[in-house]
């Protein structure tokens, strides 16, 4: 799978539910998984990849070896608190990093790949993970987290990089 690259539209758009997981979706998870390894990511949402449906795939942070890997389907996050600052990438605008806000704490309820309803309360990184990768669901890329000053200057150094 090729990962689109900013400006591409089609990171703006907002995603549809996924209706079925059946075999053909299963196989595509399995493919987002190698394709975001193979890039080295820790995250990597449908909508980066062309697929404009609500699901994401991320590292599993409480494995100490990184093999496992978290699938989440239509995800709703249910609470939030606090507030955190997180230096974040996207594979999506390679080679930029910045600060951006995010929530400390949050619940998010989804569907695995077995269609059972999962509910997890992840903090530190895999709460930000989860944060950002939902955003693209709706077509938010980490920038809009930023302060209006610090984005300002941070979309003029990405719109010269990638146009
Ligand atoms: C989202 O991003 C994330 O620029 C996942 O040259 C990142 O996996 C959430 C990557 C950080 C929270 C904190 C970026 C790889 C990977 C690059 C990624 C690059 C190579 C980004
Ligand atoms: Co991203």
């Amino acid at each position: 799978m090729d990962i689109k690259i900013y400006p591409d539209p089609v990171l703006l758009k907002n995603c549809v539910s996924v209706e079925k997981v059946d075999d053909n979706f299963i196989s595509t998870v399995s493919i987002m998984v190698d394709t975001m390894r193979a890039a080295e990511g820790i995250g990597l949402a449908a909508p980066q990849v062309g697929i404009l449906q609500r699901f994401f795939v991320c590292l599993d942070f409480d494995d100490e070896n990184k093999e496992k890997t978290i699938v989440l389907i239509n995800p709703e996050i249910t609470k939030m608190e606090g507030r955190i600052e997180s230096k974040e990438g996207c594979l999506s605008i390679p080679g930029f990093y910045e600060y951006v806000y995010r929530y400390e704490k949050i619940e998010i309820k989804a569907y695995d790949l077995t269609g059972k309803e999962v509910i997890y309360v992840p903090d530190g990184i895999q709460s930000v993970v989860f944060q950002h990768e939902f955003d693209h669901l709706d077509g938010i890329l980490f920038p809009e987290r930023m302060s209006q000053i610090k984005k300002d200057i941070f979309m003029k150094k990405i719109n010269k990089e990638f146009k």
